[in-house]
């Protein structure tokens, strides 16, 4: 089976002329101010309320420490529910608030978090659901809210793989009362490491400032205890140049899922993790199941062999966040109460996905998962 000659990786972040990074530099030297809010990062913080179509939005140094800051801002107290399936850093984000995750089960047709099972997790000292818009498919925001409401609590959304996504025409922001975005470099925009919070209640944004900044609340004034949170003026200038690419990338990489799906469609065993009906995607992740008993033999399987031959899939979400050992303690974080999402971390395989893959080496990495299915299905 020959692989590629020369190895793709998960993704590749989105690089802009040099020449416009390098205007911007100059126009930062000139100014002097490196960081703490200058001229860079308030044009990016504008320009990015509009493209997320949110009025209250405030910049961060990584979409970790948005999130940190954005659930302390909240003020949560307690148990709050979450997936077991996303990356360390949404469950960790609770750790570092003092907040106890509880472990709900995920659907497995969109790998989110199932709104049928949280309610019968909510207790005395629930205060918030932190859901996952999990490789850019929406949560079942509407159901969530519903529940929310009912029982008087917060949502907060870790939306590190919806930028720009929009559920029947409303961007993804609207949602909740505060949702995550990550600017990480292998995110569909960047600014190389950054993120940020978009919020319902603009009294939060004084709080969400103050926390970014020690908890400075004026000359001589330190209000609360914060942290160093601060998006830089270099990080700020390279999404301003990042961001006026983002919907051709996104074009590319909805052809590139056509694609795939059309190269896959039929293989026994595999299943693509499609977006919705009515979703916009962010086509942050192009993410396929593989079902051993179907396909003839395992996830870990294709994915060393096409790591053999210059394929660098990669298993997001795994290990199960619910799997920690400083969770073991947790009754939620129990197999038996994780059903779909200890089936989904044992199946799921990211595959390379960024606008400037070729279709040949898509087409050449479908060939490949075939011939390994065919392959594994004779020797059963
Ligand atoms: N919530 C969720 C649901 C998340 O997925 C993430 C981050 C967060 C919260 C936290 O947001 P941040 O604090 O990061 O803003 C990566 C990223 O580091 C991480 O941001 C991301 N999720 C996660 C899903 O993936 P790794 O360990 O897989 O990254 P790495 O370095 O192996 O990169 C993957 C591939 O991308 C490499 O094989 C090559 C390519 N690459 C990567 C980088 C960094 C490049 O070509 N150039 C680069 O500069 O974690």
């Amino acid at each position: 089976m020959k692989g590629l000659t020369k190895p793709v990786y998960v993704t590749k972040p989105l690089l802009p002329e040099l020449e416009g990074v390098v205007r911007r530099l100059e126009d930062i030297w000139e100014s002097g101010q490196l960081t703490n809010q200058g001229g860079q990062h308030d044009l990016l913080q504008k320009e990015l309320k509009l493209f997320l179509g949110t009025d209250h939005l405030e910049l961060f140094n990584n979409g970790t420490m948005a999130l940190l800051l954005g659930l302390k801002a909240l003020g949560l107290s307690g148990e709050v529910i979450t997936t077991p399936f996303t990356f360390p850093a949404t469950v960790q984000a609770l750790d570092w608030n003092g907040l106890t995750p509880v472990f709900c089960d995920i659907r497995p047709d969109t790998l989110n978090i199932d709104p049928e099972k949280i309610e019968a997790l909510i207790t005395e000292k629930t205060t918030a659901i932190l859901g996952v818009h999990v490789f850019g498919n929406v949560c079942d925001v509407e159901r969530i809210k519903e529940i929310a409401d009912k029982h008087k609590l917060k949502v907060v959304y870790d939306g590190a793989h919806v930028f720009g996504t929009k559920s029947g025409g409303v961007p993804v922001a609207n949602y909740g009362d505060m949702t995550m975005f990550s600017f990480h470099a292998t995110k569909l925009f960047h600014t190389v490491e950054g993120g940020a919070l978009a919020f319902k209640d603009e009294r939060i944004a004084e709080v969400l400032r103050r926390l970014r900044n020690f908890g400075i609340s004026g000359p001589d004034q330190v209000a609360l205890s914060g942290l160093n949170g601060k998006m830089n003026e270099l990080q700020a200038a390279v999404g301003l140049e990042v961001l006026p690419l983002v919907e051709g990338e996104r074009k590319k990489r909805q052809r590139l899922k056509e694609l795939y799906e059309r190269e896959l469609t039929g293989v026994p065993g595999l299943r693509t993790i499609t977006n919705l009906k009515g979703e916009e995607s962010s086509y942050q992740y192009f993410v396929i199941e593989i079902d051993e008993a179907g396909f003839g033999c395992s996830r870990n399987d294709v994915h060393d062999e096409l790591l053999k031959r210059n394929v660098g899939a990669r298993k997001y979400f795994y290990p199960l966040c619910s799997g920690f050992w400083w969770y073991s303690g947790l009754q939620s974080s129990r197999p038996e109460h994780l059903v779909n999402a200890n089936v989904a971390v044992e199946r799921t395989l990211a595959l390379p996905f960024y606008g400037e893959l070729s279709e040949w080496e898509v087409e050449r990495i479908c060939s490949l998962l075939k011939q390994l299915n065919a392959q594994a299905l004779i020797a059963q």
